[in-house]
């Protein structure tokens, strides 16, 4: 196997511009499909509700979350993916095919064949917010990470493989996509608590980030 990697900024009408191994910025990729993606992230909602899980150490995630396809899933035991939604003991809604079709199209920008069979969707309400982590329980690293971000803007912290590395700060605005493949794949990241603010899909921001989890 063999890492792509490849480095992609476009800057972004608030003159922001960040350069990373590994990353690719798509300013307004998900613009065309914005209304859709809110639709059907409702749908999905109506079968698999929104929810705030509870973490190993037993808090709460500030985070709302729900899945399509494959589901990340958070208990006091730890964390996995899972075909059955915990709350209902059903399949996860299938993945809708606008959200194929984006992450597909992303993907393929920065060089992949990216076919995700899982889709966490993130909710952030003002004054939620995601600390510093890896996404590490996935089966195969060799596939990228595609995010989608939706409504009010969050800065992100991108970090390096420790913890401990400096963390650089960008802001995701809606409509951005980002590819998050090879060296950057196992990078600390996270998101500052979200700001209140008005955007003509709600006062929140949602985020979609698809995985390939098996
Ligand atoms: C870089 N979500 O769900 S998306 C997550 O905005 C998560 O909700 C954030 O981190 C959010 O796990 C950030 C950007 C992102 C997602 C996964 C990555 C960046 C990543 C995995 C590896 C490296
Ligand atoms: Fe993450």
């Amino acid at each position: 196997m063999r890492w792509v990697s490849f480095s992609m900024t476009q800057p972004d009408l608030f003159g922001e511009a960040f350069e990373r191994e590994g990353v690719a910025i798509l300013r307004g990729f998900a613009l065309a499909d914005d209304m859709a993606l809110v639709a059907a992230i409702k749908a999905v909602a109506a079968a698999a509700p929104f929810r705030h899980m509870i973490v190993p150490g037993g808090g709460r995630m500030s985070v709302a979350m729900t899945n399509a396809g494959i589901g990340w899933v958070a208990d006091t035991k730890g964390y996995r993916y899972d075909r059955l939604d915990p709350l209902s003991g059903e399949p996860w809604p299938d993945m809708p095919s606008v959200f194929l079709d984006l992450a597909h199209r992303a993907a393929a920008v920065a060089g992949f064949d990216f076919t995700p069979d899982g889709c966490l969707i993130n909710r952030y309400e003002p004054g939620a917010k995601m600390g510093l982590h890896q996404d590490i329980n996935e089966g195969d690293y060799s596939a990228p990470i595609v995010s989608v971000s939706l409504g009010l803007p969050a800065t992100f912290q991108f970090g390096g493989l420790k913890r401990s590395d400096p963390v650089e700060k960008i802001t995701l605005h809606h409509g951005d996509v980002v590819v998050w493949g090879g060296p950057a794949r196992k990078a600390f990241h996270g998101v500052l608590t979200l700001r209140a603010g008005h955007h003509p899909i709600g006062g929140h921001r949602y985020n979609l980030t698809f995985r390939k989890a098996l």
